[in-house]
């Protein structure tokens, strides 16, 4: 039975999941959710994920979403070394993991609704909001940039799922102008990882194609 992964081509939580299957050699079936028409929010779609957020895993009666845990489920199915070696490792990736679901990329969501879903929407960002997820990004990426001095992944010296859940916001950042430039060494490792994770470079290309594709059909230059 194949696993369904229902999900946007612009999400980078879709990404998450998409990069990952393709590191651990898991077979997936993608199923195309239009986040920009609603299709997440239709009564049938609300049946899998009643926040009516992508991406869901379907596995025959396992339906999970966030893509965390789907990451995880896929990576102990694979019995992946993504999720750590040892009871240790896999202990700080998953702090790392939960780290990034707190501090780190809800500031980077938000400030892509503000500046990109509003625009398509022809409202104007709230720069309040902006200015928040602003300060809050900084403060977490200086953790993560001091983290990252002497160190080439955020666990260990290879990547691991952990460095996936983080690198997600970078897939927008470009558009939503967050202020991760300020941090060389998190700049240094997101060229790492797309240097030396060909799958990385590769989703990029899918969510810069989708949203690019958005925007153009919407009148707004990317
Ligand atoms: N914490 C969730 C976040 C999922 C999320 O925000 N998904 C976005 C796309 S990246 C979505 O489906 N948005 C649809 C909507 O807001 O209507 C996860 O990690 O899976």
């Amino acid at each position: 039975m194949t696993i369904k992964i229902h999900g946007d081509p612009g999400s980078g939580s879709l990404r998450r999941v998409t990069t990952a299957a393709r590191l651990m050699s898991v077979g997936i079936e993608r199923v195309n959710v239009d986040l920009f028409k609603g299709e997440s929010h239709t009564p049938e779609f609300l049946t899998l994920n009643p926040h009516g957020l992508t991406p869901v895993m379907v596995d025959g009666d396992v339906v999970l979403y966030e893509a965390s845990a789907i990451n995880l489920y896929l990576a102990e199915k694979a019995g992946s070394d993504l999720l750590g070696r040892t009871p240790r490792e896999r202990y700080e990736i998953l702090q790392w993991m939960f780290w990034s679901g707190e501090q780190w990329r809800v500031f980077s969501t938000l400030t892509f609704d503000e500046r990109i879903v509003k625009r398509l929407l022809g409202k104007p960002e709230d720069t309040g909001v902006v200015a928040l997820a602003a300060r809050k990004i900084r403060e977490a990426a200086a953790v993560l940039d001091a983290r990252l001095a002497d160190r080439p992944f955020v666990v260990g010296d290879r990547l691991t799922l952990a460095d996936l859940d983080i690198a997600a916001p970078f897939s927008q950042s470009e558009r939503t102008r967050v202020p991760f430039g300020e941090f060389p060494n998190l700049v240094a490792w997101q060229r790492r990882l797309l240097d030396t994770v060909p799958a990385w470079a590769e989703t990029r290309k899918e969510v810069d194609d989708r949203i690019e594709g958005v925007l153009v059909a919407a009148g707004i230059s990317p």
